[in-house]
């Protein structure tokens, strides 16, 4: 069957071009999928467009798309074991990680099939008895959803569900290094009965298909996650048309560690924030900012722990960490860590790729912590997106604080300390999305998402997720008309 999805209909790439797509644990092709022409790209637009100008979908009744939303929960649900394993082959991710992943997906379908009956339309009191004024709203239009590779079904459903709620048209665009899970959701939207045209599926490279994707008339939003300066251009692009342009740019998340925090507990969580997923992860905690008298004893157990990190196959149960997601981004990292070594940080693990026979195939990278480390270095300040951790100490509360927000990102950050007080009044003071206290990673449905800084604008889930994808507009009816008289003659 062919993966691109136009209108209704599976289609294979205008010119016949495909994509080899790679197992990253093998470094070898495993499927190809099809691979979109401008021209596709532009098809996918026209029929979203149409879709949304000429069809039913704006005005299906609210009660009909929440449904569709739900039944799409159920079907994920149903099939859970065959996209988790597809996950795993085209991230390299753990079994145990794609599938949270698609409970999570799951339960961003049933939380948007919820919030979209929540009626947010209102009456305003303009102080007449003759008027009544009303602001309701309408979805947006043709949405553009363009992701990353790090969490392909998840961040692609982030944007999906809420847009399909709003009653939005879209053109979804996973990344073209992993393109299979959101092929497999684009089926499963199908046979929960989204009508043609309302979900479109492109793949390809960015700058092949972007263009038509995020310069178009035809678009009205773009909601991309990604890099800092796919991002920054992609912002760049929707300026000429006005578009509403919606980013979520990564981070560079500082852990925030007090001396009265439990210490095995905060080793846990540094470790954990910092490596999972090989640091892919948007909201790492790759920037450790500990106390002077305990950061010795905490680093010491965080270089001990990473060291045993089993790294393996995602397939492979034993497995704790995957390898990073392709050559090209193991490139990256390494010249991150080449980078960190000439500005002078320590190596205090890691910093090589493995020895182990087993993972010669893959693109492994050992978890890898450097000390010694000041915001004046670039490892410190830039996203490797990695399993890098820097460790830089403080003496007080304030200058913790100066630290964390020390960063042109804000995506989110985490404290960790006995102190609640202490904990709530850090939180007030970091200027970043998301915080945690005593915790580092949970986030929720209901919850909004989103950047601080150059981490990004708009949000993603919570009732301000759908509110991206739905625009207000004032309606003042005079029961009593009469003329103005503002003019004499
Ligand atoms: O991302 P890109 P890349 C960061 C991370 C990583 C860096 C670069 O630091 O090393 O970004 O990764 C599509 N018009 N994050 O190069 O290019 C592209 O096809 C329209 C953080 O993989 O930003 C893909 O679908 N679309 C991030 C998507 O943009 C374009 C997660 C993201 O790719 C385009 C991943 C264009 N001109 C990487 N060019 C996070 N925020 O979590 C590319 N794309």
């Amino acid at each position: 069957m062919p993966d691109l999805f136009i209108d209704g209909s599976w289609r294979a790439s205008g010119d016949g071009g495909t994509r080899d797509v790679i197992d990253p644990f093998t470094g070898q092709a495993f499927t190809a999928v099809d691979e979109a022409t401008a021209d596709d790209a532009a098809a996918a637009v026209a029929a979203a467009r149409r879709a949304f100008d000429d069809g039913a979908w704006p005005s299906t009744p609210v009660d009909d798309r929440s449904k569709i939303l739900r039944r799409t929960a159920e079907l994920l649900e149903r099939d859970k074991e065959e996209i988790a394993h597809t996950e795993t082959l085209d991230t390299g991710k753990t079994l145990a990680e794609s599938r949270i992943d698609v409970d999570d997906v799951a339960a961003v379908f049933r939380y948007y099939a919820d919030e979209v009956l929540v009626d947010v339309d209102r009456t305003v009191d303009v102080g007449r008895d003759d008027v009544v004024s009303r602001v309701v709203h309408a979805p947006v239009g043709v949405c553009s959803l363009i992701a990353p590779w790090n969490y392909p079904l998840l961040q692609i459903a982030w944007k999906v569900a809420p847009a399909l709620g709003a009653g939005c048209t879209t053109v979804l665009k996973p990344s073209e290094v992993t393109p299979l899970s959101t092929v497999h959701l684009v089926r499963l939207l199908a046979e929960a009965g989204v009508p043609d045209g309302v979900v479109n599926l492109v793949l390809g490279g960015g700058p092949t298909v972007g263009p038509a994707l995020t310069e178009h008339d035809d678009v009205d939003l773009v909601s991309f996650t990604g890099g800092l300066a796919t991002g920054q251009r992609i912002l760049r692009a929707g300026a000429e048309s006005v578009k509403r342009v919606t980013v979520e740019l990564g981070g560079k998340n500082p852990h925030v560690v007090f001396a009265d925090a439990d210490l095995a507990t905060a080793v846990d969580l540094v470790l954990t924030g910092a490596f999972l997923h090989s640091g892919q992860v948007c909201s790492a905690g790759t920037r450790l900012i500990v106390e002077e008298s305990i950061a010795d004893e905490l680093v010491a157990g965080v270089v001990e722990r990473a060291r045993r990190i089993r790294l393996g196959s995602g397939l492979d149960p034993s497995s704790e960490s995957g390898p990073l997601v392709s050559a090209a981004h193991r490139e990256k990292v390494e010249g991150y860590v080449a980078l960190g070594l000439a500005e002078g940080a320590r190596l205090l693990t890691g910093g090589k790729r493995p020895a182990a026979e087993h993972l010669q195939t893959g693109f492994f990278y050992e978890p890898t912590v450097f000390d010694g480390c000041d915001r004046s270095m670039r490892i410190v300040q830039e996203e490797t997106f990695g399993p890098i951790l820097t460790v830089e100490r403080f003496r007080t509360e304030a200058e913790a604080v100066a630290l964390a927000n020390d960063t042109a990102y804000g995506l989110a950050g985490g404290v960790q300390t006995a102190d609640v007080a202490r904990g709530e009044r850090v939180a007030a003071a970091l200027r970043h999305g998301t915080v945690w206290i005593n915790d580092f990673g949970p986030y929720v449905p209901q919850a909004e998402w989103g950047g601080w800084g150059r981490s990004g604008n708009g949000r993603e889930l919570g009732p301000e997720g759908l509110a991206e994808y739905r625009q207000s507009k004032h309606v003042w009816r005079n029961a009593a008309p009469k003329p103005a008289d503002w003019f004499t003659g």
